[in-house]
């Protein structure tokens, strides 16, 4: 029997503005908010997806963090935190100054309006496996119990040559 996933991990975009002080400005606000931050993926760079459009590209990273509360206040902090570093929603998929998406609480399987967990699209993007690889390796999808390297492994070859570490997070 393969272990139940124990670790809290987000993820981070950003295409506008200025994405890599955006970040350091966010995980500094998390740790105000009793969000520890213990692990960090290194930045990465891709063509803003679905591939096409002339949205800048985006920088990703993923973090591993200890949380007591809930998966619905961890994410009323994030949306808090996103606010604050000038996100306006407008569209799906419109460029933005930050995006934090919560992609896994400890295994747990959510489906409600307002959260769905694990992330329901992380599964099929690089820009969040190739992040969550580097600090979780043995990370094991809760939902069809693969693992990270079956993901990988289905990705098309264009998201995967579009992937760019380009520095520490
Ligand atoms: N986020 C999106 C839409 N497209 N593309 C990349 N490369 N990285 C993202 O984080 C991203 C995206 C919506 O959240
Ligand atoms: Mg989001
Ligand atoms: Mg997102």
């Amino acid at each position: 029997m393969t272990q139940n996933n124990t670790g809290i991990f987000i993820a981070l975009g950003a295409n506008l503005s200025n994405p890599k002080d955006s970040f350091s400005q966010a995980l500094a606000m998390m740790e105000k908010q009793n969000i520890a931050v213990e692990r960090k993926s290194g930045l990465w760079q891709s063509p803003a997806w679905p591939p096409g459009s002339d949205a800048p590209d985006y920088l990703n990273a993923v973090i591993g963090v200890k949380y007591e509360g809930s998966p619905q206040a961890l994410l009323a902090t994030l949306h808090e935190i996103e606010a604050a570093l000038g996100r306006v929603r407008t569209v799906r998929n419109a460029p933005r100054t930050l995006d934090l998406d919560i992609l896994d609480f400890s295994g747990q399987i959510i489906d409600s309006a307002d959260l769905i967990l694990p992330h329901p699209r992380m599964l099929s993007r690089g820009f969040v496996l190739f992040p969550l690889e580097e600090i979780e390796p043995k990370w094991i999808d809760p939902v069809h119990r693969q693992s990270l390297s079956d993901h990988i492994a289905r990705l098309p070859m264009a998201d995967v040559d579009a992937m760019h570490r380009v520095g520490p997070l």
